[in-house]
Parts: C-alpha cells; sequence; structure tokens
C-alpha cells in the first residue's frame, strides 16, 4: 500500500517542493481546499480530503478534516491487529505523514485593525486536532509543523525510508509545545478583552507564556541552587538574549543578571557610553567622545570595584578600548561590535567572555519577578524625562553645563538599585550610592566612593532616584560639595528641602518621575 501523507497548511511556504519530493518519494497525498488547488495548479498530484471522506467541506471550512476516516487513519495503532482490521472495515488507509501549520491566530490578533469575529475566525480547531492525533501516535506517525522542517524530513525518507522513531519523537514534542503555544495565546487573547470585546488591558486575565530553554547551568545566583537560562520563541533585536558569544567559558546567573543589566543601560544613552556593573549595579558609567573615552571615564570612578566586573559598550569595541579593558580583571564584555584586532586582543584572556548582541532599542513588554506563590508583572522603566520637563524649584538657576550633568546623572540613577544618590560631572560618575535602606547612607557612601578614588564632588551634580524625605539627605549632598540636585520632587516635606538648597545656595530640579528599581 502507498504511503498517504496529509497536507494541510495556512502557511505554504515551501509546500509545494516539499509536496513534489513526497510525490516521488512515492507517498499518496490528501490536501485541504487551499492547500489541494495550489498543489494542483502546481502540478502535484492530491486528493482533495473531501473526495476521500464523502464529505464536503462544510460552515466556511469549520469542518474540513474532522472526520473518521482522517483521525483514525492517524490514530490507529499499527501493532494493534484490532486497530488494523477495524480500519480495513470501514475502508480507511493509514496516514503516515501530517503536515499542518495551523490558522495564524497571533499574526491575526497583532493587527491593529483585527476585530473580535476575525480573531474568532482564526482559531483552528481541525489543525490541532490532527497534529494533536499524530503526535500521540508518533510511534507510527511523523507530524510535521514547522517549515524549516520539511528538508530534513526529505532527507530521512529518502535516506532510511521513513522518518525515523527518534525524529518522530521529536516532532511530537515539538507539536504539544506549539499548541500549547497556541491556545496560550487565544487566552491571553480572550482574557484581555473588555465587555465589548476590544482589547481592554495588557494583563490578561490568565497569563501564559512560552520560554525556550538556552542552556542548564552549572549553577544559580550561589552554587547550591540549581539554574537554567530560557529565552522567548522570538528575541527582539537589541535584547540581551539574542546575544552570540564570541569567546570565553559558559555564562553564568549572574553573568547573565549583571549582563543585562549592563547591556540596557549602555544602550539606553546616545552617545558612546561605557558601563561597568558589579553586583547588579555600576560601579561606573560614562560617555564620551568614544568607546575608549567612555571607557577611561567610567573605569576611573570606581577602578577598586571594577575588577571582576561586566563591561558594555553601546558602540564597537576596537583595538585602543580593547588594549585599556585588557589591562583590567573583567568576567564579560558587551557590545554591539568588536573590530577584529580588539577581538584578537581580547580572546587572549582565556576567562573573559566576549558577547555580541545586535543594536536596538526593543524592550520587553513585561518586567516579571517571582513572589512566594505569585508572579509580580509591570511594564519595563523605559521612561526617561526629556530636559524639558525639568522644573526648576530653587532661587538659583541651574547653567547649561549644570543641566548636562543633572541629566547624565539623573539618566544613570534609574539603573541603580534603590535608594540610589548619584553624583556625577562632565558625562562620568563620581560616586555611586547603592542599595541603602536609607537616601542619606546612599549619599554618604556616594560621597565615600568619590573620596577613595580621588575624585572631587566640588561643583557636582547628584541625582536622587527618588524625593528627599526630609532634609538631611539633601545637606549631606550640600556638604559634599555638589552645586546642584535632580530629584522626582513630590514629597509633603519638598517646601522644607526646596527651603534647604536655596538655604545652601544650589539650584534643584525636579522631573516629577520617579526611579526605583529593585
Ligand atoms: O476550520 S478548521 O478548524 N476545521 C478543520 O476541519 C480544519 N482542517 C484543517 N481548520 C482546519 N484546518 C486548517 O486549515 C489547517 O490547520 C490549515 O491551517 C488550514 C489549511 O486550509 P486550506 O488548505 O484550505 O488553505
Amino acid at each position: 500500500m502507498k504511503k498517504q501523507a496529509l497536507i494541510s497548511v495556512s502557511d505554504k511556504t515551501g509546500i509545494v517542493e516539499f509536496s513534489k519530493e513526497l510525490v516521488s518519494l512515492g507517498f499518496h497525498l490528501l490536501s485541504t481546499g487551499g492547500t489541494a488547488r495550489l498543489l494542483e495548479k502546481e502540478g502535484v498530484e492530491v486528493e482533495e480530503v473531501a473526495d476521500y471522506t464523502g464529505f464536503p467541506e462544510m460552515l466556511d471550512g469549520r469542518v474540513k478534516t474532522l472526520h473518521p476516516k482522517i483521525h483514525a487513519g492517524i490514530l490507529a495503532r499499527r501493532d494493534c491487529p484490532e486497530h488494523m482490521k477495524a480500519l480495513q472495515e470501514h475502508g480507511i488507509d493509514p496516514i503516515d505523514l501530517v503536515v499542518v501549520n495551523l490558522y495564524p491566530f497571533e499574526q491575526t490578533i497583532a493587527r491593529p485593525d483585527c476585530t473580535f469575529a476575525q480573531a474568532i475566525e482564526n482559531i483552528d480547531i481541525g489543525g490541532p486536532t490532527m497534529i494533536r492525533a499524530a503526535a500521540k501516535n508518533h510511534a507510527s506517525v511523523a507530524v510535521v509543523v514547522d517549515p524549516a522542517d520539511y528538508s530534513r524530513i526529505i532527507e530521512e525518507i529518502r535516506n532510511k525510508g521513513e522518518v525515523t522513531a527518534k525524529t518522530r519523537l521529536a516532532l511530537a514534542k515539538k507539536v504539544f509545545a506549539h499548541t500549547a503555544r497556541y491556545d496560550g495565546a487565544i487566552t491571553n487573547y480572550l482574557t484581555s478583552l473588555g465587555e465589548d470585546n476590544k482589547p481592554a488591558t495588557r494583563f490578561p486575565q490568565v497569563l501564559n507564556r512560552q520560554w525556550v530553554k538556552v542552556q542548564d547551568m552549572r549553577y544559580g545566583e550561589n552554587p547550591h541552587q540549581q539554574a537554567a537560562f530560557y529565552r522567548e520563541q522570538q528575541v527582539a533585536p537589541g535584547l540581551l538574549a539574542g546575544y552570540t558569544q564570541l569567546h570565553g567559558k559558559e555564562l553564568s546567573y549572574n553573568n547573565i543578571a549583571d549582563t543585562d543589566t549592563a547591556w540596557d543601560m549602555a544602550r539606553s544613552f546616545d552617545m558612546p557610553a561605557c558601563v561597568i556593573i558589579k553586583h547588579a549595579n555600576p560601579c561606573g558609567a560614562a560617555v564620551g567622545l568614544n568607546a575608549a573615552e567612555a571607557y577611561k571615564k567610567a573605569f576611573r570612578t570606581d577602578s577598586k570595584s571594577a575588577f571582576g566586573g561586566i563591561i558594555a559598550f553601546n558602540r564597537e569595541v576596537d583595538l585602543e578600548t580593547a588594549t585599556l579593558v585588557s589591562k583590567q580583571f573583567a568576567e564579560v564584555v558587551i557590545a554591539p561590535s568588536f573590530s577584529e584586532e580588539a577581538k584578537g586582543l581580547l580572546e587572549q584572556k582565556k576567562n573573559l567572555r566576549l558577547l555580541l548582541v545586535a543594536g536596538g532599542h526593543a524592550q520587553n513588554d513585561f518586567d516579571m519577578k517571582r513572589v512566594g506563590g505569585g508572579l509580580l508583572v509591570q511594564t519595563p522603566d523605559t521612561q526617561i524625562c526629556p530636559e524639558s520637563a525639568l522644573k526648576v524649584v530653587t532661587k538659583k538657576k541651574p547653567t547649561s553645563e549644570q543641566i548636562a550633568d543633572m541629566m547624565f546623572a539623573w539618566r544613570v540613577c534609574r539603573w541603580v538599585k534603590s535608594n540610589a544618590i548619584v553624583y556625577a560631572h562632565a558625562g562620568m560618575t563620581l560616586g555611586v550610592g547603592a542599595g541603602q535602606m536609607s537616601r542619606v547612607d546612599s549619599a554618604r557612601i556616594a560621597e565615600q566612593k568619590a573620596e577613595e578614588s580621588g575624585l572631587s564632588l566640588a561643583g557636582s551634580a547628584a541625582a536622587s532616584d527618588a524625593f528627599f524625605p526630609f532634609r538631611d539627605g539633601l545637606d549631606v549632598i550640600c556638604d559634599a560639595g555638589a552645586t546642584c540636585v535632580i530629584q522626582p520632587g513630590g514629597s509633603i516635606r519638598d517646601d522644607e528641602v526646596i527651603a534647604a538648597a536655596d538655604e545652601r545656595g544650589i539650584a534643584m530640579v525636579f522631573t516629577g518621575e520617579r526611579h526605583f528599581r529593585h
């Protein structure tokens, strides 16, 4: 008996060539309306499912393949005499290969003008039913949902006479991931709709996501924890998970976490920038005329802490930059490109990991944070107030140089764990106070850091990620020598803090936006 393949695809990429190969390998093809018409037009011999079942496609195509002659042909156990006898009794031929891809539900709902009715009509019923049946019966049936697998299938049939058991099982796993994702997308969509059936919230009632494992890790945040890294099915250019590793040993859990911050922070600057991250906080960040200058300034902030850091650039790493970087011990260098010479030089360092990542400003749609038995979900903190939105609240007006310093400090401050105080001047951090329970302590630590590095805070700008609840934090900053301060404002004691700034003779601006980071 001829081997039989059922072909029913919405995405018709590569299907004609694939079908021709199947015919040449001796397959009899069954196919649904649109697919059959295309194949016939291209001269491929095919039998319509409707002719085979003796039952027409009906209900505008809602019922095409939902017929026992199809499903029994897929599901029958070839090693079970009763099953095979039942097929014979009912005139059913086994189906050995199922080639299906589904109605494009995700693409349909992604269209801004998509109506509820269009979305519903694009919920595929027959397709998932067939591929689930075929995947269940992978002992005998091969099922292909991804056009990228066509050539491999042809190769196997040609060389081994069949799709091997190993491949059939792999394909079956792909099917259940595929249908789970498909149903997940339907759930996300439906449970995001309002009473009028129009999209009402970006946070669906039931949140479905599919994560694909990139790698198991040797351990997690600590050696006694187990860990793995997952990414989304499609990673937008610019996001960390799309990285390519050019050199070095496997990335650790902490490497990936810190590199994510380093890269996101570096690419948030327009000018050539360098960021050095340690334990999720920048210990130095700077902009400059080029990558080398930015690195020199960033490293200068806190060269002690930079030891073992993660270094990110938003511009190509050239030989000059690589030469400077190679003098320090770093865990990771990430950049949108490396010159050949720079790569050659850095590759001599056995323990340094070099990561290449596409430039771009894509953002995650959601930030997620696990809590006991739950998940906190929010949109990422991508907002940064423009200079035009600054509100000067003191008698003293900032100079244009002070505004530039404050804007830089503010941009850095967004990436520092709260409570965050950042001193900066001339496109370079001078002191970073991170992760303290008291804002005053963060201000003191930032000052201490600057002192240890021999950097003067006289005439610097200071940024505070949230408002000053009292004047004490501001006093520490003034005592340190800063002459301008940028902060959100919004405290019930703003008046007291503004009066303190006036008393100390500094300029202060409010951003109206807060940047807690935990
Ligand atoms: O409307 S359906 O849910 N009912 C079915 O019985 C059925 N059988 C196959 N959708 C059905 N399909 C889908 O039709 C396939 O999953 C495929 O996406 C599409 C191919 O249709 P055509 O060959 O007419 O282009």
